[in-house]
């Protein structure tokens, strides 16, 4: 990999030394994970423990007559058949979800997509358990199936959620945000205005590791245990709290080392209902472990956006104002698109890095029968759709005033003094400083140099493309006076405890899938109060050991919870100063604290360590008046406002006239997430996101067919990019710490996801430019740019 980035100061104390807070140190996680000694759910064994298979339906859409379950009750090994209809008995049939909609746990009336939930059969082992689903025989009423989102809403369209009161359409939500007026004005006085249709494809996240869950309820004590793969333990404890109707101290739930989320292990899956469900019934440890295409085709997919993207703008390329429709295909039931008073997530940003005057956007959402739409992929809520519309239209404003893209950004982005910036549609935007972002890109790339060989190229008709996105993302959900998930406001815990030995350890409310807070949140404590990270254990994934708060998603756990370890150890620090004081007999005020120890002011000899006053305040002898013992403290972080990372990304690609394989020969990416906790694990998060959006940009989508299908659901179908399609990333960076954090942190988890597929897409329809191509849609697969190359460059859906 190729990494431009000069070294933070401070990072390193020797190049032979590791990090005493910030900066570059290998992952503590992974001593395990590379020895194969991660403990992921599967791996989770209890004696006794039963195993459950879900029947899901074949179909998309139809009314279910009836289900017999007698054979497979009869099966030897099979200990428990659940239908729909025993879950209605006991008022579990439906769940709420965390969008604050409704979803069948196990189908009753309906089914609404293909492969969704219809019964649960719970046998000695995994593969009894699937051989027994063969041994039910349910009876559907086929109903004709919605499959077309831009046909949903007609008059004669089949009702989906005809479950929910008075619905008499596949109406999800309606929603709007910015001033239609304002914008139309603006419009209409505009010398130039640009419109596109633009699709973002359904995608899926893909995890390595499917979903699944053990539940484990002792009925003696009356507590559930549940070990389950989700982002988001304490929010999930509450719901089935909710659900389950179990008091809430009465369940532990557990996420054990999790193999990849991105956003697909936010939502509740009805098999983690039925586990629970299965071991209240049993007495049993239950087991349930999707495989790899019921992942595909059941758990959340993402994105399915149609947008009509329109750009006013003045002849010398001041952009004025974005106007954009959306019709967003929500599938049977409404998951998790964002915190709940967002229904859209926060596609509102879809204004970008630029000041406009005004802007404007209207989204109608659908029920489809297709699986739940609308969950989060790497995504901060939505941002990959807002970003990827306005990086795009606003290439094709550039393309119409024969501009160079880069200088039409240049001329339109939100200059430094206008932050903490306010955008047309309510964000406030907390620090950015964009010029420095994307010349620093300009100069990886060597932009200049890169026209100049593209024009020799095209002149021997080959095809070349440069492309360039630059993006805003608002991560770090969020003020809980603005955000909640089922009433639960965004914000987080954390509790930091030193030993008297002076090792310490730190409680999360966030946790991880693979994002390294093991090592960076131990580091943010590090930076904070000098005990060094590898003698700080980070305890997250666990109700029972951990405090409250949100999860991970959104990319906000360095937003929040790194906010309040920071803050937490800063408390420590304080009575830790206090407690040095005593020791050294001398005030408070006379303390001087250098990372690691206090020494009297102007007498640097006279000192005391961390670790010194850890013992001290654990063991005999006096402590400073109203000090109690012990090195202690907790708190809990609400944000003030979400935090604003941007970067500069360009791609260059080429394509080969003859096949129309599209080669990512070169990826820029610099990124600004304020201050940088741990580079190497930010470039690690930056080189994956860059490779989902190659995946997302030239091969991932998954299609149905009329029936309602789901076409992508192998592995074989839905194509994922490897180290074979994607170049050696180029990565910098630039530093615009957030005001309101308190160690001035953005997020990073989803940056790149978001800032990638403009800039490929914009590169290919760069190169395509001597066909006359204006637009292609996503995924741009050999055979769509073929088809664009002929000028006929058909929308995907
Ligand atoms: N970091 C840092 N300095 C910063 C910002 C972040 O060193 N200024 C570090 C963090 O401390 C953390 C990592 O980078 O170790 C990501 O931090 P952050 O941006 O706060 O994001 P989260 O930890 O909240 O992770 C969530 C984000 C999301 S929403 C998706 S989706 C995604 C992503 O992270 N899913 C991932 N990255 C993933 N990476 C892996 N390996 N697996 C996933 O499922
Ligand atoms: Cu948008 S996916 Mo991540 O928020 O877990």
């Amino acid at each position: 990999m190729i990494t431009v980035e000069e070294r933070p100061a401070g990072a390193f104390e020797n190049n032979n030394q590791k990090p005493t807070g910030y900066g570059r140190m290998l992952r503590k996680e992974d001593a395990r994970f590379i020895r194969g000694k991660g403990r992921y759910c599967d791996d989770v064994q209890l004696p006794g423990m039963l195993h459950l298979a879900i029947l899901r339906s074949p179909v998309a859409h139809a009314r279910i007559v009836s289900i017999d379950t007698t054979a497979a009750e009869a099966h030897p090994k099979v200990k428990a058949v659940v239908t729909g209809a025993m879950l209605a008995e006991k008022g579990l049939a439906w769940m709420p979800t965390l969008s604050n909609d409704v979803q069948a746990v196990l189908a009753t009336d309906k089914v609404r997509f293909q492969g969704q939930e219809v019964a649960f059969v719970v046998a000695e082992d995994r593969y009894a358990a699937r051989d027994a689903l063969e041994l039910i025989d349910v009876e559907y009423d086929i109903l004709d199936p919605v499959v077309d989102v831009r046909t949903a809403l007609d008059p004669d369209a089949p009702v989906i959620r005809d479950d929910l009161e008075d619905k008499k359409d596949n109406h999800c939500f309606d929603w709007e945000t910015g001033d239609a007026a304002a914008t139309e004005a603006v419009f209409a006085k505009a010398d130039v205005v640009v419109s596109q249709d633009i699709v973002y494809p359904r995608v899926h996240p893909a995890p390595m590791e499917t979903c699944g869950s053990v539940a484990d309820y002792d009925p003696v004590d009356g507590k559930l245990t549940l070990w389950s793969t989700t982002q988001a333990p304490h929010a999930h404890r509450t719901l089935y709290a909710l659900v389950a109707g179990l008091p809430e101290h009465k369940i532990r739930v557990i996420s054990p080392d999790v193999g990849g989320g991105f956003g697909g292990k936010v939502p509740i899956y009805p098999g983690y209902v039925c586990s629970i469900v299965a071991s209240l019934v049993t007495g049993k440890p239950v087991k349930w472990m999707e495989d790899r295409s019921e992942n595909l085709t059941s758990t959340g997919f993402a994105r399915d956006y149609i947008m009509r993207g329109e750009i006013a703008a003045t002849r010398d390329g001041k952009i004025l104002a974005i106007r954009t429709n959306v019709l967003a295909d929500h599938g049977a039931f409404n998951g998790v698109a964002a915190p709940v008073k967002y229904p859209a997530g926060f596609f509102g940003v879809f204004t970008g890095s630029y000041d406009l005057e005004a802007a404007y956007c209207k989204m109608t959402a659908v029920y489809t029968n297709k699986a739940p739409g609308g969950v989060a992929y790497a995504c901060s809520f939505r941002i990959t759709e807002a970003v990827y519309l306005v990086e795009r239209i606003v290439n094709c404003l550039a393309d119409e005033l024969d501009m160079d893209p880069v200088e039409l950004r240049l001329k339109n982005f939100i200059k430094p003094e206008q932050f903490p910036y306010r955008t047309k549609t309510g964000w406030v935007y907390d620090s950015g400083n964009y010029e420095p972002t994307m010349r620093k890109a300009m100069e990886i790339a060597g932009y200049e140099q890169l026209r100049r060989e593209q024009v020799e190229k095209r002149a021997r008709g080959e095809l070349m493309g440069i492309g360039v996105s630059f993006f805003t993302e608002a991560v770090g959900a969020g003020p809980r006076k603005d955000m909640d998930i089922l009433g639960l406001g965004m914000a987080d815990g954390c509790e930091l405890r030193v030993h008297p030995t002076g090792k310490a350890v730190v409680r999360l409310s966030v946790q991880t899938q693979g994002q390294g807070h093991e090592t960076t949140f131990a580091q943010i404590v590090a930076e904070e109060i000098g005990i060094p990270p590898d003698d700080i254990e980070v305890v997250h994934g666990d109700t029972d050991q951990t405090p409250f708060g949100l999860g991970t998603y959104g990319s906000r756990s360095t937003p929040v919870s790194g906010a309040a370890a920071a803050l937490v150890a800063r408390k420590v620090r304080d009575k830790a100063r206090i407690i040095a004081s005593g020791m050294l007999e001398v005030s408070v005020a006379d303390l001087e604290w250098e990372k690691g120890s206090f020494h009297v002011k102007g007498d640097p000899t006279k000192s005391v360590t961390i670790q010194d006053i850890a013992m001290k305040a654990h063991g005999a002898g006096d402590l400073p008046e109203g000090v109690e013992g012990g090195l202690e403290a907790q708190i809990c972080y609400n944000p003030e406002n979400l935090t604003y990372p941007h970067g500069a990304y360009i791609c260059v690609v080429d394509i080969d006239p003859g096949t129309a394989q599209v080669k990512v020969r070169r990826f820029i990416a610099v990124d600004d997430c304020g201050t940088r906790i741990n580079p190497m694990i930010i470039e690690g998060q930056v080189h994956g996101g860059l490779t989902d959006g190659v995946g997302m940009a030239l091969m991932e989508m998954i299609p149905f067919d009329e029936g309602g299908n789901c076409l992508g659901g192998s592995l074989m179908d839905y194509l994922i990019p490897t180290a074979v399609e994607v170049p050696d990333w180029e990565t910098g960076y630039t530093v615009t710490p957030s005001p309101h954090h308190p160690i001035g942190a953005k997020g990073v988890g989803e940056s790149a996801t978001v800032g990638s597929p403009p800039a490929i897409v914009n590169a290919v329809v760069d190169a395509l430019k001597p066909f006359g191509v204006r637009h292609a849609d996503m995924p741009l697969t050999p055979s769509r740019v073929w088809d664009a190359m002929r000028g006929n460059p058909q929308p995907p859906i």
